[in-house]
């Protein structure tokens, strides 16, 4: 909603806080309003990330990315790179976020074994609902955070479970159809189907083990046959404020940082964060290097392709006045992004939780 309490649609229009005391600017047109927000479809992924020529590598490598550039990922057809979203200033984008990584972090030579059953979304600058888009556990908020599928398998398991040892006094009905029917988790619409990535028959699979959750990680959680079984998509809502300075002129909200705010301490050591930039109002991006449109609805569903470096103009390559100078400030942007720690191993070091090696055995040992 604008400055003054009122619902963006699209084609609406909004008022908004000017640069002085009781000044509002009036925008028009709204591009992306709450009916119709800005799609983007993103998925927290675990791969084993190669760094340099040497193969420097780490196995535990969390990062997050688009939908449809996780087959790619995996297959190592395309290289993994820091993820970098954008939004144009009055943008109302929704993000639908997606948890496929593992639920434990393993000890490995820098970290010990970590619980990593929730993941959240928090976003830094935009506007976002304190109660249900925080991505977090701030304040009052509960966790706001989507669980790993190996945690939604382990808590139908105990559901299931309780619910049979109190067959006789008050079981908790299957809130799906009012029954006493198990719960069983569910193939994720987009991922559970993944062809190549995950089994087809994982549903089966949890039967045959008699959903039990322990027995169906050891035969059939490793990567690529069924850990996906139960993943959920939770979705958060972003509005990208304008900043009118005292000139009139809308600086917008520039570099915005985005992870998880559920078990940071083990994630921001993985890679798992990523960037929204905010651009000028009624943008269009195109990769610095092919020219192709970022953000091609016509060719994506998840918001992609997109990358740390594009180029910033107004519709159909036209000039952009930010500043109303009279001159054109389309440019080139470079996001690049440092971070203070990555973990790695030297090439052919440390492969276990590589699927090819991968075994129950090979698992690490933990004793608590
Ligand atoms: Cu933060």
């Amino acid at each position: 909603m604008d400055d003054k309490g009122k619902l963006l649609t699209t084609g609406g229009d909004g008022e908004f806080f000017g640069g002085a005391t009781g000044k509002f600017f009036n925008v028009k047109s709204i591009e992306f309003g709450a009916d119709k927000p800005r799609v983007y479809r993103g998925a927290n992924l675990q791969l084993d990330v190669v760094f340099n020529k040497l193969g420097y590598h780490y196995p535990q490598q969390r990062i997050l990315t688009l939908w449809e550039d996780v087959g790619a990922l995996l297959d190592k057809k395309r290289s993994p790179e820091p993820l970098v979203l954008r939004m144009n200033t009055f943008d109302c984008a929704m993000y639908a976020h997606t948890n496929l990584i593992p639920k434990d972090f393993y000890m490995d030579d820098y970290q010990i074994t970590t619980p990593t059953d929730v993941i959240g979304q928090h976003i830094h600058l935009p506007k976002w609902d304190l109660t249900a888009g925080d991505g977090s556990a701030n304040g009052w908020n509960y966790e706001d955070g989507t669980f790993s599928p190996g945690m939604v398998r382990e808590r139908i398991h105990a559901i299931n479970k309780w619910n049979e040892i109190h067959q006789a006094e008050s079981p908790v009905p299957n809130p799906y159809n009012n029954s006493s029917d198990p719960l069983v988790p569910k193939a994720h619409p987009y991922f559970g189907i993944l062809a190549g990535h995950q089994e087809s028959d994982c549903v089966k699979l949890w039967n045959v083990v008699g959903g039990d959750s322990k027995a169906f990680d050891k035969q059939y959680g490793m990567p690529g046959v069924c850990d996906w079984l139960g993943a959920r998509t939770t979705l958060q809502r972003w509005f990208s404020d304008p900043i009118f300075n005292a000139g009139g002129v809308n600086r917008g909200l520039g570099i915005t940082f985005t992870h998880d705010h559920l078990g940071p301490s083990t994630h921001q050591q993985l890679g798992l964060y990523a960037t929204m930039l905010t651009e000028p109002a009624g943008s269009l991006w195109r990769n610095n290097e092919t020219g192709e449109l970022l953000y091609d609805t016509a060719a994506r569903k998840d918001g992609g392709p997109t990358s740390w470096q594009a180029i910033i103009t107004n519709k159909n390559g036209k000039a952009i006045d930010v500043d109303s100078d009279g001159k054109d400030d389309s440019h080139r942007e470079f996001f690049l992004q440092y971070g203070d720690f990555q973990h790695a191993y030297q090439k052919d070091h440390f492969m276990a939780l590589i699927k090819k090696v991968l075994s129950n055995q090979q698992l690490p040992k933990v004793s608590v």
